[in-house]
């Protein structure tokens, strides 16, 4: 198991290097950093925290939308143990400049063969926006997206005001499993009409949802999740 503390907010890119050399440059370890040690390191379980002085603080996403790509990654941004955000991550460029053009975070191995699942806490996810590429007429998921039958688990944290012009402005995915619990949803938006806060065709758990259940095929259901927020 790796640990790593983020020490720096400000949104330093990884250059290729180990943790020493990562540390070292930019004035400290940004979580874009920390993230790509992490995923680096296969599928060993990697549990990255925020420095102390860091809380109340805020990472604006000024290279784009960072990415999970192996098993059993967390990201604890719950500081002091109490159950509440204390590290805020927006994708725009900074506080209510309403400019983002990526969304937060997308959680892929890239493979529907195989699940990763990873674990987030204490964290506010907010002001990403999920737009059309030139493979996608329109994307999903502009907080969180989960893709390939991956998985995420998301406690004592928020997501608020993320949109996507697909389906899912807080948390989009499909046949995949998103797990919400003791976390606020609000503010966020789906162009389409699937999904403002959470949307997603496969299986998902939490304690404050509006589940609409539909005959999949015969050995299992499908949920379809809108919450209208
Ligand atoms: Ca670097
Ligand atoms: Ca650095
Ligand atoms: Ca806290
Ligand atoms: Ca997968």
């Amino acid at each position: 198991m790796a640990n790593y503390t983020v020490s720096i907010l400000t949104d330093d890119v990884f250059n290729g290097g180990n943790l020493a050399a990562e540390t070292a440059d930019g004035g400290g370890l940004s979580l874009r950093e920390a993230l790509a040690l992490a995923n680096g390191n296969g599928n060993a379980s990697d549990n990255i925290t925020f420095a102390p002085g860091l809380a109340g603080g805020t990472l604006f996403l000024t290279n784009g939308e960072l990415g999970i790509s192996t098993d059993a990654i967390t990201i604890d941004g719950d500081i002091n143990g109490n159950d509440t955000p204390d590290i805020t991550i927006s994708a725009d460029s900074a506080l209510g400049a309403n400019d983002a053009d990526t969304r937060v975070l997308t959680i892929s191995d890239s493979n529907a063969g195989t699940t990763i699942s990873a674990t987030l806490n204490g964290l506010v996810i907010r002001d990403g926006n999920a737009l059309p590429s030139m493979y996608q007429a329109a994307a999903n998921g502009g907080g969180i997206y989960v893709r390939e039958g991956d998985a995420v688990t998301l406690t004592n944290s928020a997501l608020l005001d993320n949109t996507a012009t697909g389906s899912g402005g807080g948390i989009g995915g499909q046949e995949v499993s998103i797990t919400v619990r003791h976390s606020t949803i609000a503010g966020n938006t789906a162009s389409s009409d699937h999904g403002g806060g959470i949307y997603n065709t496969g299986h998902h758990r939490g304690d404050r949802f509006d589940r609409r259940g539909q005959p999949g095929h015969r050995w299992r259901w499908r949920w379809h999740c809108r919450l209208p927020q």
